[in-house]
Protein backbone atom coordinates (compact mmCIF):
# COMPACT_ATOMS: atom_id res chain seq x y z
CA UNK A 1 0.00 0.00 0.00
CA UNK A 2 1.04 3.87 -1.12
CA UNK A 3 0.41 6.59 0.85
CA UNK A 4 0.28 10.38 -0.85
CA UNK A 5 -0.02 13.72 1.23
CA UNK A 6 -3.25 15.95 -0.32
CA UNK A 7 -3.80 19.33 0.54
CA UNK A 8 -6.25 21.57 -0.13
CA UNK A 9 -5.02 24.94 -0.60
CA UNK A 10 -6.30 28.30 0.79
CA UNK A 11 -8.04 29.26 -2.24
CA UNK A 12 -10.04 25.31 -1.82
CA UNK A 13 -10.60 26.64 1.86
CA UNK A 14 -11.63 29.89 1.47
CA UNK A 15 -14.02 28.75 -1.59
CA UNK A 16 -15.91 26.18 0.20
CA UNK A 17 -14.38 23.25 -1.74
CA UNK A 18 -13.08 21.20 0.93
CA UNK A 19 -16.61 18.77 0.72
CA UNK A 20 -16.33 18.46 -3.17
CA UNK A 21 -12.16 17.57 -3.37
CA UNK A 22 -12.22 15.21 -0.88
CA UNK A 23 -15.39 13.67 -1.95
CA UNK A 24 -13.48 12.85 -5.10
CA UNK A 25 -10.99 11.44 -3.31
CA UNK A 26 -13.29 9.09 -1.29
CA UNK A 27 -15.78 8.09 -4.33
CA UNK A 28 -12.19 7.05 -5.29
CA UNK A 29 -11.52 4.43 -3.08
CA UNK A 30 -8.67 6.18 -1.64
CA UNK A 31 -8.85 5.77 2.07
CA UNK A 32 -8.03 8.53 4.61
CA UNK A 33 -6.03 7.73 7.09
CA UNK A 34 -4.95 11.03 8.65
CA UNK A 35 -6.60 14.75 8.73
CA UNK A 36 -5.93 18.41 9.74
CA UNK A 37 -6.23 21.80 9.47
CA UNK A 38 -3.75 24.25 9.86
CA UNK A 39 -2.39 27.71 9.06
CA UNK A 40 0.70 26.76 7.37
CA UNK A 41 3.88 28.55 9.07
CA UNK A 42 6.37 30.35 6.67
CA UNK A 43 8.94 27.53 7.94
CA UNK A 44 6.84 24.68 6.78
CA UNK A 45 5.81 26.12 3.66
CA UNK A 46 9.61 26.40 2.46
CA UNK A 47 10.72 23.33 3.92
CA UNK A 48 7.80 21.75 1.61
CA UNK A 49 8.23 23.55 -1.66
CA UNK A 50 12.32 23.63 -1.26
CA UNK A 51 12.74 22.07 -4.13
CA UNK A 52 11.61 24.88 -6.09
CA UNK A 53 13.76 27.06 -4.49
CA UNK A 54 15.57 30.18 -6.21
CA UNK A 55 12.67 29.14 -9.16
CA UNK A 56 10.71 32.79 -10.19
CA UNK A 57 7.20 31.56 -8.57
CA UNK A 58 8.75 30.46 -5.20
CA UNK A 59 7.95 33.53 -3.25
CA UNK A 60 4.70 33.89 -4.19
CA UNK A 61 4.09 30.38 -4.16
CA UNK A 62 5.32 31.07 -0.14
CA UNK A 63 2.47 33.55 -0.46
CA UNK A 64 -0.36 31.75 -1.68
CA UNK A 65 0.49 28.59 0.90
CA UNK A 66 0.80 30.82 3.69
CA UNK A 67 -2.14 33.37 3.04
CA UNK A 68 -5.30 31.70 4.83
CA UNK A 69 -5.70 27.96 6.19
CA UNK A 70 -5.24 24.71 4.51
CA UNK A 71 -6.49 21.15 4.76
CA UNK A 72 -3.79 18.45 4.69
CA UNK A 73 -4.72 14.93 4.69
CA UNK A 74 -3.18 11.80 4.41
CA UNK A 75 -4.31 8.78 1.49
CA UNK A 76 -3.42 5.09 1.48
CA UNK A 77 -4.54 2.66 -1.74
CA UNK A 78 -2.34 0.81 -4.12
CA UNK A 79 -0.90 3.66 -6.48
CA UNK A 80 -2.51 5.91 -4.45
CA UNK A 81 0.15 8.55 -5.64
CA UNK A 82 -0.64 8.09 -9.21
CA UNK A 83 -4.35 7.69 -8.36
CA UNK A 84 -4.37 10.94 -6.70
CA UNK A 85 -2.72 13.20 -9.08
CA UNK A 86 -4.95 12.12 -11.72
CA UNK A 87 -7.76 12.58 -10.01
CA UNK A 88 -5.92 16.24 -8.84
CA UNK A 89 -5.06 16.65 -12.61
CA UNK A 90 -2.33 18.74 -14.41
CA UNK A 91 -1.12 21.60 -12.75
CA UNK A 92 -1.44 24.06 -14.83
CA UNK A 93 -5.53 23.74 -14.59
CA UNK A 94 -5.93 24.92 -18.20
CA UNK A 95 -4.13 21.44 -19.23
CA UNK A 96 -6.06 19.65 -16.88
CA UNK A 97 -8.63 17.36 -17.87
CA UNK A 98 -12.36 17.57 -17.44
CA UNK A 99 -13.40 15.41 -14.54
CA UNK A 100 -10.21 16.27 -12.81
CA UNK A 101 -10.31 18.60 -9.84
CA UNK A 102 -8.40 21.54 -11.26
CA UNK A 103 -9.92 20.24 -14.49
CA UNK A 104 -13.34 21.58 -12.95
CA UNK A 105 -12.83 24.17 -10.14
CA UNK A 106 -9.32 25.94 -11.44
CA UNK A 107 -8.13 28.46 -13.96
CA UNK A 108 -4.58 29.18 -13.35
CA UNK A 109 -1.24 27.67 -11.91
CA UNK A 110 -0.81 29.80 -8.83
CA UNK A 111 -3.91 29.03 -7.65
CA UNK A 112 -4.67 25.57 -8.21
CA UNK A 113 -6.14 24.38 -5.90
CA UNK A 114 -4.90 21.04 -4.24
CA UNK A 115 -1.07 19.32 -3.99
CA UNK A 116 -0.36 15.56 -4.26
CA UNK A 117 3.28 14.23 -3.68
CA UNK A 118 4.63 13.22 -7.20
CA UNK A 119 6.07 9.89 -6.37
CA UNK A 120 5.93 7.44 -3.24
CA UNK A 121 9.14 8.31 -1.96
CA UNK A 122 8.11 11.89 -1.63
CA UNK A 123 5.06 10.79 -0.15
CA UNK A 124 6.40 9.29 3.00
CA UNK A 125 8.86 11.92 3.71
CA UNK A 126 6.25 14.89 2.59
CA UNK A 127 3.24 12.86 5.44
CA UNK A 128 6.49 12.63 7.71
CA UNK A 129 6.99 16.21 7.48
CA UNK A 130 3.22 17.14 7.91
CA UNK A 131 2.27 14.76 10.46
CA UNK A 132 2.93 13.07 13.39
CA UNK A 133 3.15 9.44 13.69
CA UNK A 134 0.15 9.73 15.99
CA UNK A 135 -2.03 11.37 13.83
CA UNK A 136 -1.95 8.45 11.46
CA UNK A 137 -4.17 5.90 12.03
CA UNK A 138 -4.39 1.75 10.29
CA UNK A 139 -7.97 0.87 10.06
CA UNK A 140 -9.81 -1.51 7.81
CA UNK A 141 -12.74 -0.20 5.97
CA UNK A 142 -15.89 -2.27 5.39
CA UNK A 143 -15.99 -1.53 2.33
CA UNK A 144 -12.18 -2.19 0.87
CA UNK A 145 -13.13 -6.08 -0.46
CA UNK A 146 -15.44 -3.70 -2.78
CA UNK A 147 -12.94 -1.34 -3.86
CA UNK A 148 -9.51 -3.61 -3.66
CA UNK A 149 -8.89 -7.02 -5.71
P1 LIG B 1 1.82 20.83 -6.13
O1 LIG B 1 3.22 20.50 -5.70
O2 LIG B 1 1.30 22.07 -5.53
O3 LIG B 1 0.92 19.66 -6.00
O4 LIG B 1 1.83 21.05 -7.65
P2 LIG B 1 2.34 20.07 -8.76
O5 LIG B 1 3.07 18.90 -8.19
O6 LIG B 1 1.20 19.77 -9.68
O7 LIG B 1 3.36 21.02 -9.51
P3 LIG B 1 4.83 21.45 -9.15
O8 LIG B 1 5.40 20.66 -8.02
O9 LIG B 1 5.57 21.49 -10.44
O10 LIG B 1 4.63 22.95 -8.66
C1 LIG B 1 4.46 23.28 -7.30
C2 LIG B 1 3.54 24.47 -7.19
O11 LIG B 1 4.12 25.62 -7.77
C3 LIG B 1 3.16 26.36 -8.48
N1 LIG B 1 3.71 26.72 -9.78
C4 LIG B 1 4.32 25.76 -10.50
C5 LIG B 1 3.60 28.00 -10.20
O12 LIG B 1 3.02 28.87 -9.52
N2 LIG B 1 4.13 28.33 -11.42
C6 LIG B 1 4.74 27.38 -12.20
O13 LIG B 1 5.22 27.73 -13.33
C7 LIG B 1 4.85 26.05 -11.73
C8 LIG B 1 5.53 24.98 -12.55
C9 LIG B 1 2.02 25.45 -8.59
C10 LIG B 1 2.27 24.33 -7.92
Amino acid sequence: MERTLIIIKPDGVERGLNGPIITRFEQRGLKIVGMKMLHVSDKLARMHYAVHEGKSFFEPLIQYITSAPVVAFALEGPQAVQAARNTIGATKPVEAAAGSIRGDFAMMVGRNLVHGSDSPENGAAEIALWFNESELISYDRALDRWILE
